[in-house]
């Protein structure tokens, strides 16, 4: 627009000057041809002047006109670039929820009735606002984050929860607690502006991209040092994990619907795990019920040196517990026996011990120090296994294998792409596509082929069957458990 103006000033230079000597040239011919020419001659030749000099006026009119068409144009142009420079530099600084004209108000509060069997937040302390705008530096200054929920070991374990020397042990583990309760903080304002925005007859993929639009805002992204730690899981219905849209997928959610939202959230590499279930119609309240109190059980029952299939049993002897009421018909709750909760290591999602939902697996013991997902899966109308089943979304590094060639340039590429942007943490086909990474899917057939990637599908259960899901991290630290992402919600 600037240089169209450039050309239109230069233009008019170039008219004007020859229509000035042209002006004048009439003038002197005017004055020559007078003397010689009778006055009715002289008449009629004015007349024939006055209409060439009007037409001069109005080309110069037309020229001032166009100029000024220009400078306004000109104007408006740089009114939508300065309110663009406005937006982004807003984007940047109050985060991707924030709309101008919208009153920010510094609220904890958040009433969570339509969502079934979840919380409300409750009024309390925070420096975030609704929707969210504050970083999480910003909020926290001081780098001392809200301390998870804290439960005391039992039994034969009792003993730790007054030892000093084991109080005192508790600090060798500062920084990883102080990294975990960071992204435990970020995770629960971010499901908190999930549960603000999860609708029936919302499209799934908007939900998601809006989740980890505002997780990269509120931890502030940085690379692999801080961030989303695996694609934010929907599995809706007898999906029962692992589903998250990829590109063109329009699947929405709708009132009878039972979704699973699970999010992630690192900082450092340590991760915070959980999720939740979304349902709006109360018939599932039951099976809602079922599923949370069997992950609080887990949690209760986890501990320092607890042997993992005695936390199994307690899990499904709750679930199994429950029944569930669903037009005139009568539904038990299965646990879904080949799902498992898992330990947490350092940018690994899924560490080596397993804590299934029935009693069963290896007589393994937990120990002092390790983080856990404790995460509960339940099932109505369904067989209560899972199989892999529909189009892959996850994909995940192999944590053991950590060179094999690869000859394709094009894979050998993209390889080099997910190192950097996700190392060993899972990631979805959206985020390549995100990151400039079109046409991936044969390249990164070629990575799974060569076992450096592994494809994480959907895990399913039978047609027409409900899975609900309740996940926390926790933390075993030497003198008591820290369930860090405990919220008001769930
Ligand atoms: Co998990």
């Amino acid at each position: 627009m600037l240089k169209l103006k450039d050309n239109n000033q230069t233009d008019l230079k170039q008219q004007s000057e020859p229509d000035q000597k042209q002006q004048q040239q009439t003038k002197k011919q005017n004055n020559s041809e007078k003397k010689q020419l009778s006055k009715t001659q002289t008449n009629k030749k004015q007349k024939d002047v006055s209409k060439e000099s009007s037409s001069i006026n109005d080309d110069l009119a037309f020229l001032q006109s166009l100029i000024k068409n220009n400078q306004e144009l000109e104007k408006k142009q740089n009114t939508v670039v300065i309110k663009e420079k406005k937006s982004e530099k807003t984007r940047n600084t109050l985060g991707p929820a924030y709309r101008e004209g919208v009153l920010l108000a510094i609220n904890r509060f958040q009433d969570n009735s339509e969502i079934r069997m979840l919380g409300n937040w409750q009024e309390g302390q925070t420096q975030q606002t609704q929707p969210p705008t504050v970083r999480i530096d910003q909020q926290f200054p001081e780098n001392e984050y809200p301390i998870g929920e804290i439960q005391y070991y039992q039994k034969d374990q009792a003993f730790r929860t007054s030892s000093a020397e084991l109080k005192e042990k508790d600090k060798l583990m500062d920084s990883q607690i102080k990294c975990l309760r960071k992204a435990a903080e970020c995770h629960r304002q971010v499901r908190k502006y999930c549960q603000q925005l999860i609708r029936p007859g919302k499209k799934l993929i908007n939900i998601c991209e809006q989740i980890e639009e505002m997780s990269r805002f509120i931890v502030q992204e940085k690379g692999l040092d801080a961030g989303i730690a695996f694609p934010t899981g929907c599995s809706l219905n007898n999906i029962a994990a692992h589903y998250t849209p990829n590109n063109g997928d329009i699947t929405t959610i709708e009132y009878d619907d039972v979704c699973k939202i699970d999010i992630g959230v690192q900082v450092e590499g340590r991760i915070i795990d959980s999720a939740f279930t979304v349902a709006f119609n109360p018939k599932y309240d039951k099976l809602l019920e079922a599923v949370k109190e069997s992950t609080n059980i887990g949690i209760k029952e986890a501990g320092i040196d607890v042997r993992i299939p005695d936390i199994g049993a307690a899990i499904q002897e709750v679930m199994e517990s429950y029944e569930v009421e669903i037009d005139g018909k009568i539904y038990p709750v299965k646990p879904i026996r080949n799902l498992c909760g898992h330990s947490i290591e350092y940018y690994r999602i899924h560490g080596n011990k397993s804590i299934p939902c029935v009693k069963s697996g290896p007589n393994v013991k937990m120990e002092e120090g390790e983080q856990y997902a404790i995460e509960t899966f339940g099932v109505i109308n369904g067989k209560g296994i899972v199989f892999e089943d529909g189009e892959c979304s996850h994909y995940m590094k192999d944590f053991e294998k950590t060179s094999v060639p690869i000859r394709q340039p094009k894979a050998k590429a993209l390889l080099k792409y997910i190192d950097q942007n996700f190392d060993t943490l899972a990631f979805c086909r959206r985020w390549l596509d995100r990151g400039g990474q079109n046409g991936h899917i044969i390249s990164l057939k070629q990575l799974c082929n060569a076992g450096i990637i592994n494809a994480i599908p959907p895990l399913v259960d039978v047609r027409g069957s409900y899975v609900a899901q309740y996940e926390h991290t926790l933390i075993l630290k030497p003198s008591h458990k820290e369930v860090i992402s405990r919220g008001d919600d769930f």
